[in-house]
């Protein structure tokens, strides 16, 4: 029904409290079997929408080489009480961005909300690891991790308005996956720390599949703790996904994408999910329809939806194979 329509249905069914179905048919977009033939998921998932996160800035000046630092460390608390929330209620959550920013927030709340006891996948074409006296850019979209790792406190001025969020996370329960844009002060620090990346070349050589394996064992070797998936869909390749800030050539097919998403989801550890810098005022409306439709099959594939066309939870009695 495409992106538009689509986004008029989640608008509209968030502000009159109905479900999308109830919605899509009062708008006429779809009919009941329309519907149910194309949100695979409502049938069996039970999803509820926690809104958009809105914040207010009040008495947080900025900070040299961090561009609009302000906005971001307001609406990263909020960021981190609305997952803190939605986890606390014992759901999945997933995060739509945005740009990777919000990540700050998004593990921030998901820490709160399992003790600490979490690991992070980060898969992306950048590593997401600088600090404003590396960054070239000034974007925070490139400094998340940096943020969010214990082992590079030292390395930033104090930060007004985030003394909320306490970077106790490891470096050593964060792993990489689809690396092929590292700036050289981020790779420094990935030596130095020893951090688990995986570029691309290293799933040309292993496969995506052993790649996920091998980062899960990295940064869980107990197999106990709630991962966070944080998707940049710059990490897929920027013919799947070229409605975003730093497309870059080279990179994970769908197919890879959401064989990873599925993976993850068969731990059964998935806590959150963030699927971020899906940019809708960049490319044509066929390069946001490419991306928005590469997002939703990630995000279903998070839910449980199987390519098998079983149904979500269901296990396969006669593996194929
Ligand atoms: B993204 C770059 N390293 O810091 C920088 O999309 C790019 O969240 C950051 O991964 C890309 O500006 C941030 C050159
Ligand atoms: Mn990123
Ligand atoms: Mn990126
Ligand atoms: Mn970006």
């Amino acid at each position: 029904i495409g992106y538009d329509k689509a986004a008029t249905i989640a608008k509209t069914a968030h502000k009159e409290n109905s479900t999308l179905k109830e919605t899509a048919i009062k708008l006429g977009y779809l009919t009941e079997e329309q519907f149910n033939e194309w949100a695979v998921l409502d049938k069996d998932v039970n999803v509820k929408d926690y809104g958009d996160v809105s914040y207010t800035v009040k008495d947080i000046p900025e900070v040299p080489n961090m561009r609009k630092y302000a906005d971001m460390a307001a609406c990263n608390l909020e960021v981190s009480r609305t997952v803190e929330k939605v986890l606390t209620d014992g759901r999945l959550c997933i995060t739509l961005g945005g740009d990777h920013s919000i990540g700050v927030g998004t593990v921030d709340g998901h820490i709160k909300a399992k003790n600490g006891n979490i690991c992070i996948l980060w898969v992306d074409a950048h590593a997401d690891l600088n600090t404003n006296k590396t960054s070239g850019s000034g974007n925070i979209h490139g400094m998340p991790l940096a943020l969010l790792a214990k082992e590079l406190a030292d390395y930033w001025p104090y930060l007004p308005g985030m003394d909320w969020q306490k970077p106790i996370l490891s470096i050593r329960n964060v792993a990489y996956i689809a690396l092929r844009s590292v700036d050289s002060y981020e790779r420094l620090i990935i030596e130095k720390l020893g951090i688990t990346a995986f570029g691309m070349e290293d799933v040309e050589n292993h496969g995506i599949h052993a790649i996920t394996e091998m980062a899960l064992s990295r940064i869980d070797p107990e197999r106990k703790r709630s991962i966070h998936l944080s998707f940049d869909i710059d990490s897929l390749d920027a013919i799947e996904a070229p409605s975003t800030g730093t497309p870059v050539r080279g990179g994970l097919s769908l197919r890879e994408g959401i064989h990873l998403v599925e993976q993850i989801y068969k731990t059964g550890r998935l806590g959150a999910m963030d699927l971020v810098e899906v940019n809708p005022a960049i490319g044509s409306a066929h390069d946001l329809q490419k991306t928005v439709e590469a997002a939703i099959h990630l995000i279903q594939a998070a839910c449980g939806y199987s390519r098998r066309g079983l149904q979500p939870h269901a296990e396969a009695t006669v593996p194929l194979q």
